[in-house]
């Protein structure tokens, strides 16, 4: 299994086709062209607005294990430990809403890399007690617009908070720009989770590389 290093955390680019106008093949260039430009990990999450089916999903996760191979970035996936383990991903990352923590260590710890999606002081205090837990996953530090059912923002002060009071590694995501990357790097967290900076962006490799600067 992947040893995992929170140098992952730094460029971490997050996405499925229904972020790239529910174009699979624009979505596959545009991941390539990110993972090319030097993201530091990669996680697929086909979600809110996905015009896939299972088998179409499980497809396109099979070419992004591929593509990610190819290019030596690590490869979650989203909340499905099952699709996980069947494309031979290097880790898994599971949200609050799901609570279903417990049964992913259960099938998936010392297979999977985990991530751990958490926003409150208590969140973090059961996360502290799993061990099998890689990463936190923190916010929406900032609004958003590109998760449907997402929390109301933390702000910066609350992601410092919560990063201090974490044992494990935290990636900050959520509404993570250009205007605020330094602010949020400020707070000591390992590194930025991003959709639209990356795949939102007229200039894809420039911006992964702007990212990666900010850490030189
Ligand atoms: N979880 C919390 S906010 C978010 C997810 C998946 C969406 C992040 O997208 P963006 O475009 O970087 O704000
Ligand atoms: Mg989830």
């Amino acid at each position: 299994m992947t040893v995992f290093d929170p140098n992952m955390l730094r460029v971490y680019l997050v996405g499925g086709t229904q972020d790239t106008g529910n174009d699979p093949d624009r979505f596959l260039r545009d991941v390539e062209t990110a993972l090319k430009a030097g993201v530091t990990a990669f996680q697929y999450r086909e979600k809110d607005g996905s015009l896939l089916n299972h088998a179409e999903t499980v497809q396109l996760a099979h070419r992004l294990r591929e593509l990610t191979r190819q290019y030596q970035v690590p490869y979650f996936i989203d909340d499905d430990e099952k699709l996980a383990l069947q494309v031979e991903a290097d880790g898994v990352h599971v949200g609050q809403k799901d609570q279903r923590i417990e049964k992913v260590i259960q099938r998936a710890g010392g297979k999977l890399l985990i991530g751990y999606s958490c926003n409150t002081a208590a969140e973090i205090a059961k996360a502290n007690r799993l061990s099998a837990v890689d990463y936190i996953g923190a916010g929406p530090v900032f609004t958003t617009n590109s998760k449907g059912d997402a929390d109301p923002a933390i702000g910066v002060e609350q992601l410092k908070q919560l990063n201090t009071a974490s044992q494990h590694p935290m990636v900050a995501i959520g509404g993570i720009s250009q205007a605020n990357l330094t602010d949020v790097l400020n707070t000591g967290v390992a590194g930025v989770a991003v959709i639209s900076m990356i795949l939102g962006s007229s200039d894809i490799a420039g911006t992964v590389e702007l990212m990666r600067a900010a850490y030189k």
